[in-house]
């Protein structure tokens, strides 16, 4: 699968593609395993009363959803919107229950991505409409420096509430892909209380200091909440040669990572002494 100029130019400027019944003939064998996974663990259990997302980064639970990444379409993907040298950062797995508010996926210092390009791909795996759950998105929200972006930013916590917020409703079947840009605006309305959904977060690669940083930051940040590796053990022993080059240029920082994991750990330990 290869993008066409209109879709990279439609993505560059309205911050979002989808793409109808491009996993369609997959999307059984994809439910399937995306349930055996949930069910793999008997301590997560969905009472339909909040959204319940898995504990781990989730297709790198299962050998079969691993091989999303070697999947010529999503390849195809993200070669398109990033370069033939993308990254794969993990993804989330989710039985989402009623609204998601208005949010970016953004990094966790203050701002936008600038330097660095972040998507996300999105397989929801049940029907929905702008009013049962389908993602809403503002097009055009993705672009630090840009006067209507930079608004939103800062409004965006009064738009918490915000059905009335205009947008566009992604309304997808099982086999379309949803993907956006992690600055993207984005929120859900109306959802029931089992909307099944996973995600892969994707990079660009860092080519240059300023990108490196951004990266450095957003991994400085999830190491200090807990994480200290990129991928699973499942996703890397069974990996083809073409899918280790999205995923081993992380590892270089998994070092960095464990440094802040254990920075953090101290400091909290620290505070829990004086206290
Ligand atoms: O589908 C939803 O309710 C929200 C999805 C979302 O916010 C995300 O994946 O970042």
């Amino acid at each position: 699968m290869r993008l066409t100029e209109q879709q990279k130019k439609f993505f560059d400027t309205f911050g979002y593609l989808v793409l109808p019944g491009l996993m369609q003939d997959s999307v059984e064998w994809i439910t399937r395993e995306f349930e055996a996974v949930f069910k793999s663990r008997q301590d997560v259990v969905h009472d339909g009363s909040k959204r319940t997302m898995f504990p781990l980064s989730f297709i790198d639970q299962n050998e079969r959803l691993c091989t999303l990444l070697d999947d010529p379409r999503i390849v195809g993907l993200c070669e398109g919107l990033m370069g033939a040298d993308f990254l794969y950062e993990g993804g989330d797995g989710n039985y989402y229950s009623g609204d998601t508010g208005w949010h970016s996926d953004l990094m966790p210092t203050p701002g936008m991505y600038k330097a660095l390009r972040h998507i996300k791909i999105a397989f929801y795996l049940d029907p929905l409409t702008r009013e049962t759950g389908a993602l809403r998105v503002i097009p055009g929200s993705h672009l630090p420096g840009d006067r209507f972006s930079d608004t939103l930013q800062k409004e965006v916590w009064q738009l918490c509430a915000g059905p009335e917020v205009p947008s566009v409703a992604l309304e997808t079947k099982p086999g379309d892909i949803a993907v956006f840009h992690h600055n993207l605006k984005h929120a859900s309305y109306g959802g029931g209380k089992n909307r099944r959904m996973f995600t892969m977060n994707l990079c660009a690669f860092a080519h240059t200091p300023e990108q490196q940083a951004e990266l450095e930051a957003e991994w400085r940040h999830y190491g200090s909440v807990g994480a200290t590796k990129f991928h699973s053990e499942i996703m890397l022993r069974t990996a083809p040669p073409e899918r280790l080059k999205h995923l081993k240029p992380l590892h270089a920082l998994e070092p960095l990572m464990v440094e802040c994991a254990r920075a953090a750990q101290e400091k909290k330990l620290s505070l829990a002494g004086k206290a």
